[in-house]
């Protein structure tokens, strides 16, 4: 595919006035810029693959007795805790999109700071130390449709956010893997601002969480990778392999073949500490000023910063205290 004919120097082409400076991997011609001139060619070669596909997977980069001692210690947990999480149990029996049991749960703060390759990469690209801003903890797979994270994770500046995935089980088409639409990450931005005013008559009116907005987006990009000939495909991971993801990356979750069968597996919403994170009424509105440095308070694990939320939930529900977890 020649890249030219589909892609901008700048994937921001519809945006060329988002307010402050845009972080070098979103630019077609990252390869001039200095930073990337100055990686050792290790992490040069990791780059490119990374801007080629828009993903990365690091293989085994958990040990096997890591996964497997966080999964037995997420069962015994939810089990101590069965009056918060019985209610959202599935058919099947099974919890799915856990918001940030990392605050809860310490063994996925180790899990994060295990991840040591995967790490070094992400503080390269960031220009300084990864950070957790949030996750979703799954006991299944997600069959999430594709989409693109940056309208729920929108950084100022913009595009400084990565979808860090772990494989605490083997991930396959039968649990329901990750689907990826690989190169899709360096189509166009379209001009958000003008589908928002569409939908809301102005950028002031467009409130943090539009789901009819969120759709219309996500099926335009969905439609822009088809035009492109740009096909989703499932990624099959193994125990122990981390994924990280371009925040441009359409992507999603597999359908489910046999519901019966669990798919442990969490999702680190990563940025670099401090950075502020907002949501779509800063994405649809690319020039609106905010602050450039998060007011949240930041905690440490092993070197590593997370930021402190007051709840953890599931599906979005049930806020509950960190420290009420027993
Ligand atoms: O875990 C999965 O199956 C997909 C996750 C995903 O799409 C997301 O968290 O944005």
């Amino acid at each position: 595919m020649e890249n030219s004919s589909m892609f901008g120097t700048s994937p921001l082409a519809a945006d060329a006035n988002t307010d402050g400076p845009l972080p070098w991997f979103m630019f077609s011609d990252y390869t001039n810029d200095s930073r990337y001139k100055r990686l050792s060619s290790h992490d040069k070669d990791l780059a490119d693959r990374f801007m080629k596909d828009g993903f990365l997977v690091f293989k085994n980069e958990i040990s096997d007795a890591q996964t497997r001692e966080t999964v037995a210690l997420f069962n015994e947990f939810a089990a101590r805790n069965a009056d918060y999480f019985d209610p959202f149990r599935d058919e099947f029996g099974y919890l799915h999109r856990i918001v940030n049991l990392h605050l809860a749960f310490p063994p996925l703060l180790k899990l994060f700071a295990a991840a040591k390759n995967a790490l070094a990469f992400q503080d390269v690209l960031f220009g300084g130390p990864t950070s957790i801003y949030t996750s979703l903890y799954y006991e299944r797979g997600s069959s999430q449709t594709i989409h693109r994270d940056t309208p729920y994770f929108t950084t100022r500046p913009e595009y400084n956010y990565f979808g860090m995935w772990f494989a605490l089980e083997d991930a396959t088409q039968q649990n329901g893997c990750l689907e990826v639409v690989r190169g899709g990450h360096l189509i166009n931005e379209i001009n958000r601002a003008n589908l928002a005013v569409e939908h809301f008559g102005s950028l002031d009116a467009v409130p943090a969480v539009p789901s009819g907005l969120f759709d219309d987006y996500q099926n335009i990009v969905i439609e822009q990778c088809k035009s492109n000939n740009l096909e989703k495909e499932k990624v099959e991971l193994n125990r122990g392999d981390v994924l990280i993801w371009h925040p441009q990356l359409p992507h999603g979750g597999s359908i489910i073949e046999d519901r019966t069968k669990t798919r442990h597996s969490i999702v680190m919403h990563t940025v670099a500490a401090r950075t502020p994170v907002y949501q779509a009424n800063a994405f649809f509105n690319p020039q609106r000023s905010l602050p450039l440095e998060s007011y949240w308070e930041m905690d440490e694990f092993d070197g590593r910063q997370f930021a402190r939320h007051a709840t953890v939930e599931v599906m979005h529900q049930g806020p509950r205290s960190p420290s009420e977890f027993r």
